[in-house]
């Protein structure tokens, strides 16, 4: 910074001061001026000593002068508190969106599409395009009063208390832009974009990194995320900066131009981007694209493209706009960044569900923003079909700037001797076999034993339409996993209430010891367990998570087998037979229980008593429903039955059950609070049927029996 002798001397102490008022407006108007010169012009005067100087004595004559406080000095940028939700805020004039242009050629030829409809000649400015998150900021007489993100384009958040405290925001306009108002006292709305600098998103990323905690994607993301902060201090703390270009009606302004509205907003005190250029015809802004493409990189901040405006606002007013975007710009937007690094290994990945997935280990490279050293392959076909193989040099980039891709090898830097990848024979998470459907392109560890599904299995299980186990829900169930005392679902069938009781939820009380789950709730999850241990077998089958195998195919198996025993003996012919089973699901179950680990916990769950086994099987129940369909509706509250099992047995009769009303139902069993269900089917005909009268059909087993009439 250049030493320079301020106007004022910053050591005149506060208590000196005769007029502290006319003191207190003079340093404001210094520090502002300061500001200006250091965050909009990039051009300091004074040095950062003598300037944080002049906020001092601004600080000490306002606390020793509370009434002098105003919202717009330099010294009130943080304050207030963000609720738990950013109030919404109506944009007075859409935030609209822009037309890309994806490459020079849609640009030229938008800019012909331009000329022609203008009949005339038209000038262009260019402006770089900031991939930041975009901000409106409203002043009233000059003021900052109100800043809001774009949000939908029509309604936005209210980050008033955060964007008060990035620095080159100016909480009142310089007097010159006051004399460009139309109406001085009146109301200005101009918009920009917020963005954090790439060296600020990388110490920010290290720092959460250090800290164990997830890093941003990327600098937009960064940004977008630091304004959403309930506590401005940690939005001060974060390094965002803005580029203003556009204003919500420009009528606001005595400028008649996109290029001296820069003008006005750069008097105005904001920070405009100096990269900008005035194009008088459509070679100029292409010229102007491409330089900018060469200096992207070395720029400090990330970009994603140009934006190219029509100069004049007149012209601007006659093309007008579309549902989503102005007629008069577009946003040209740079090709994807491709990097090239070496691809030091594939491993392989173990989704929640048991997909195997390949994915790319490359050496660090920084692509569009973000350094990138993994990208998923997707799976074998995929590896095979780009031809990467462990040791290539490959071409990395990132598909629609986020998503990191492998696109391929550069074959004259392959080393000799490197082989084509395979997937490994085993799971890496639990050492079973890998198994791959046919038909399919993913891999899958298909082990009820596996740990990295765990969790989702877990959660299947006990989930409503499985095995109801009420209260074990995701937070619960990963304590379980993470203290290693479940990892399958016949692990659920040991647990004791003392076991139960003294689990620690991951949570801390005030005095800073770890909260347990405590007896009422493990009385009540003991309780749940044990009567999970009823449910019919075609529930226990779509508990166990085979794939393919939903709540219908379940109970389609269990009408078909009689016990759990026959179904795991069953060949892959047998299972294709039976109603509903094809080919694909009859191959997945018996690749299920052809994995030793899934009989074992199949046999640990009968010995748990688990149902193994319907007391019913569907071959002794009269098939006296066959043929008519039934509609359940509203809750069933004498029996305490869920829609879903009175339907089950029902179906155990023949019935078909089904979610709508027509005139072919059969008969719609209406409980408690039923709807609109209920009244179309008084309204076409269809006998209703209460709790009551479907008990007895269940109990009598046969229309007839139950003394309930037959439809015709
Ligand atoms: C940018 C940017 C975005 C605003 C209203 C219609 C055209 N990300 O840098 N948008 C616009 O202009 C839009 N200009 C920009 N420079």
């Amino acid at each position: 910074m250049m030493e320079q002798e301020s106007m004022f001397d910053p050591r005149m102490a506060a208590e000196t001061v005769s007029d502290p008022a006319a003191r207190v407006e003079k340093l404001r108007r210094e520090i502002e001026h300061h500001s200006y010169l250091y965050y909009a012009q990039d051009a300091p005067e004074i040095s950062d000593a003598a300037f944080d100087s002049l906020m001092a004595e601004l600080r000490e004559l306002e606390a020793a002068h509370p009434e002098l406080i105003d919202p717009a000095s330099p010294t009130q940028r943080v304050g207030g508190y963000v609720g738990e939700q950013f109030a919404p805020v109506r944009h007075a004039q859409r935030m609209y969106s822009l037309d890309n242009a994806m490459d020079l050629d849609e640009l030229d030829a938008w800019t012909q599409r331009v000329i022609e409809a203008a009949g005339r000649a038209v000038e262009f400015v260019c402006e770089l395009k900031i991939d930041g998150s975009s901000i409106a900021l409203t002043y009233d007489a000059g003021v900052l009063a109100k800043a809001a993100t774009r949000g939908d384009g029509t309604t936005g958040e209210d980050v008033t208390v955060n964007m008060r405290t990035v620095r080159d925001v100016p909480l009142r306009l310089r007097d010159a832009g006051v004399a460009g108002l139309a109406d001085s006292d009146g109301s200005v709305e101009v918009r920009g974009e917020v963005y954090m600098p790439k060296a600020s998103f990388d110490a920010l990323n290290a720092a959460a990194a250090a800290n164990g905690k997830a890093p941003f994607a990327n600098p937009r993301n960064a940004a977008a995320g630091s304004l959403r902060q309930k506590d401005p201090a940690i939005t001060k703390g974060r390094d965002l900066s803005t580029f203003i270009y556009a204003i919500a009606d420009e009528r606001a302004v005595k400028a008649e131009s996109q290029w001296e509205l820069l003008q006005w907003l750069r008097e105005s005190g904001f920070h405009v981007n100096p990269d900008v250029a005035l194009c008088a015809t459509p070679a100029e802004v292409r010229a102007f694209c491409e330089s900018v493409a060469e200096k992207r990189s070395v720029l400090p901040y990330e970009i994603d493209g140009v934006v190219v405006k029509v100069n004049s606002f007149a012209m601007q007013r006659e093309l007008g706009f579309t549902a989503k975007a102005p007629r008069w710009a577009i946003a040209y937007k740079f090709p994807p960044e491709e990097k090239t690094t070496l691809l030091r290994d594939i491993t392989v990945q173990v989704g929640r569900t048991g997909a195997i997935t390949p994915v790319a280990e490359l050496d660090p490279v920084r692509v569009a923003g973000s350094t990138v050293a993994h990208a998923t392959l997707h799976n074998l076909d995929e590896v095979h079909r780009k031809d990467v193989r462990v040791g290539d040099t490959v071409i990395v980039r990132k598909a629609g700037d986020v998503i990191p891709e492998v696109l391929g090898p550069v074959l004259s830097l392959r080393p000799e001797g490197v082989l084509a990848w395979e997937m490994p024979a085993t799971c890496p998470s639990c050492g079973s076999p890998i198994v791959r459907e046919e038909g399919e392109a993913a891999f899958r560890c298909v082990s009820m034993d596996c740990p990295a599904q765990a969790l989702e299995r877990l959660l299947h299980w006990a989930s409503r339409g499985a095995m109801d186990i009420d209260g074990m829900g995701e937070e619960i169930v990963a304590r379980l996993v993470e203290s290693e005392r479940v990892r399958d679902v016949a692990d659920y069938y040991s647990l004791t209430e003392y076991e139960l009781a003294t689990l620690e939820t991951g949570r801390i009380n005030k005095e800073g010891e770890p909260i347990h789950l405590g007896s009422t709730i493990a009385a009540k999850l003991v309780a749940a367990i044990e009567a999970s241990k009823a449910r019919p077998l075609a529930r226990v089958l779509f508990g166990l998570g085979i794939r393919h195998v939903g709540k219908t195919t379940g109970e389609q198996l269990a009408a078909a087998f009689p016990s759990m025993e026959r179904l795991m003996a069953a060949s892959e012919e047998e299972l294709a037979e039976v109603d509903g089973v094809g080919g694909v699901i009859a191959r997945s179950i018996r690749a299920f229980f052809d994995n030793a680990d899934n009989c074992e916990v199949v046999h640990r769950l009968g010995r748990m008593g688990v149902t193994m086994e319907d007391a019913h099987t569907g071959d002794e129940i009269p098939q006296t429903l066959a043929g008519i369909t039934f509609v359940l509706t509203g809750s069933l509250v004498e029996s305490g039955m869920t829609r879903d099992e009175a339907g089950a047995r029902l179906k155990a009769m023949g019935a078909k059950v089904s979610g709508s009303v027509s005139k072919k139902t059969g008969y719609v069993v209406a409980g408690e609070a039923a709807g609109s269900k209920y009244d179309k089917a008084v309204s076409l005909g269809v006998p209703v049927l209460t709790e009551a009268d479907l008990l007895r059909l269940l109990e009598a087993g046969s229309l007839e029996a139950a003394g309930i009439e037959a439809r015709e």
